[in-house]
């Protein structure tokens, strides 16, 4: 990092995520070993920990038998931003294995994920799975705590004795009951805090969020907090009608501001960004991989139904149709990372691609040509930067999604002229802040096909005047900029503060 791009907290910092930022393995001699995590997330979250004499709390990706046995030190050669993560930074919480899948697996992945991106007929509501939630929530609840008490005994000890109230910041779905409890327990406790939430899937309108029988809980949970962030406005708003018509919150939705409890909850859209220098520095080094004559139009995406992959494949078929002028001249690559394959939705949609793409290719293939190429597992960072950068059209049309990082990762890896073209779906926060990408709704398969086409013959003057406002913003708002946005919202960005009221 250059001097402009340090964030720093006012006071330390404790992030709560479901999983830490790297994943524990056992080598071959039964010996725990950890492995980094490589996400611009942890990238620009963790240096702000390590700086601020913070603490990372969350699963370690794997079920420990003895409670005590330590979490191993990062390997000396990892340089990614975790090694700074000394073992005595992280909390890890340890859950029943059978609890955690039913919070993990069932409740998480099975409920609040396909309700979450409107598709309730894909959510399967069990008492169960939202029990051992509330067992898991209060759990992570609790090592936040311990957390919390030793991130102030050190700090009483430290030069700014007393001067900076900590911060906890609370991720996404799995820990939507969290902040309420921690709330209550420092209130108890008498120990100040600050607590900020930040959801990174979207907020479903009032009546979707309604189906789900605990609603009223969860926004109650949410609300434990002096801050709730959103990546768009339209999560915020959405949310702000949620806290009015289930629980009777007064609001100002013009300030986007919650009043429960006697308290004013802050709403912030605050988009993510992400490392766009280092996926410059990558795609400027990553040697060529794709050897073709053929333009690539590029997929990538963990292999969930709410990606709209299935919708993609179809819209490519249909430009193969209604243009035969791209057979053999385009090819659509598609790199679908296998992802919760221990549920059965995920498995279907397996299936259902293996049989698309066979069928598609059984149709159209050539002696000296497949229209589709599907790799069907995760790639090196090299590759997939040298993919972003040699594709002429960059695919992004999920159903529904928070944000999309892969529409921000393309225009960054972008560099060579003249460029390609971003094409994303209205349904995906990127969509929604992108805006000189083509805009594509997914369920229209031919008019997809339209756009595909109109990607494929742009003039390159309009490509390059697309493409240069597009990197312009993503190098601006980048995954720094989001963090510092964060701390600036919970008014702990170095030593600035601010205050909101209902009038
Ligand atoms: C959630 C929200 C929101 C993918 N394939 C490979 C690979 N990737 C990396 C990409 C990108 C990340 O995975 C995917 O990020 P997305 O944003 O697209 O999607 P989710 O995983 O669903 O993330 C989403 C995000 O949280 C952040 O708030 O944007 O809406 O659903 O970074 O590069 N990386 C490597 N090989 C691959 O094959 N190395």
């Amino acid at each position: 990092f250059d001097n402009e791009d340090v964030v720093t907290s006012s006071g330390s910092m404790i992030v709560v995520s479901n999983r830490l930022p790297f994943v524990l393995q056992r080598n071959k001699d039964g010996k725990l070993i950890r492995k980094a995590s490589a996400g611009g997330l942890v990238t620009a979250v963790a240096p702000v920990v390590v700086n601020g004499n913070g603490l990372w709390v969350g699963w370690p990706g794997i079920h420990l038998e003895d409670p005590l046995e330590p979490i191993p030190e990062s390997d000396p050669n990892d340089i990614t931003p975790t090694a700074g993560l000394k073992s005595d930074k992280v909390v890890s919480v340890r859950i029943d294995p059978k609890i955690f899948n039913s919070y993990y697996n069932g409740c998480c992945n099975e409920i609040f994920w396909p309700l979450f991106h409107s598709m309730p007929d894909r959510a399967t509501f069990k008492g169960e799975h939202w029990r051992n939630y509330v067992i898991a929530n209060k759990e992570f609840a609790r090592c936040t705590m311990k957390a919390l008490k030793s991130v102030v005994k050190s700090d009483s000890t430290s030069a700014s004795a007393g001067q900076n109230i900590p911060l906890i910041w609370v991720h996404d779905y799995h820990l939507m009951l969290a902040a309420n409890w921690i709330r209550q327990s420092a209130e108890e406790e008498g120990i100040a805090c600050k607590l900020g939430f930040f959801l990174h899937i979207p907020f479903p309108p009032w009546d979707i969020f309604r189906l789900f029988p605990w609603s009223d809980e969860i926004l109650q949970g949410m609300l434990g907090c002096d801050m709730v962030g959103f990546h768009i406005t339209d999560y915020c708003l959405n949310f702000v009608d949620c806290c009015q018509r289930n629980l009777g919150c007064r609001v100002d939705r013009k300030n986007l501001l919650v009043e429960h409890g006697g308290r004013t909850v802050r709403v912030r859209p605050l988009p993510i960004g992400i490392p766009f220098d280092r996926f410059v520095e990558l795609a400027e080094k990553a040697p060529k991989v794709l050897s073709t004559t053929q333009k690539i139009i590029l997929g990538v995406d963990r292999l969930d139904y709410t990606k709209g992959l299935v919708h993609r494949l179809r819209a490519f078929e249909s430009l193969l149709e209604k243009h035969p002028e791209h057979k053999e001249n385009v090819s659509l690559l598609q790199i679908a990372v296998p992802s919760r394959t221990d549920v059965k939705e995920y498995q279907d949609l397996k299936e259902e691609m293996d049989q698309l793409v066979g069928r598609i290719n059984g149709r159209f293939t050539t002696p000296n040509w497949s229209p589709i190429r599907y790799i069907y597992g995760a790639v090196s960072q090299d590759e997939l930067a040298a993919f972003y950068r040699d594709s002429a059209i960059g695919l992004v049309t999920p159903l529904r999604d928070g944000m999309n990082l892969v529409a921000k990762e393309f225009v960054a890896c972008q560099i060579s002229t003249p460029p390609g073209v971003l094409i994303v779906s209205p349904f995906a926060g990127a969509g929604e802040t992108m805006h000189e990408a083509l805009i594509c709704n997914p369920y229209e398969i031919t008019s997809a096909a339209e756009i595909i086409h109109r990607a494929l013959t742009m003039p390159e003057d309009e490509r390059i005047l697309r493409m240069n406002y597009l990197r312009r913003r993503e190098k601006l708002n980048d995954v720094n900029y989001w963090t510092r946005s964060f701390l600036s919202a919970m008014g702990s960005l170095a030593t600035q503060d601010d205050h909101d009221d209902i009038g």
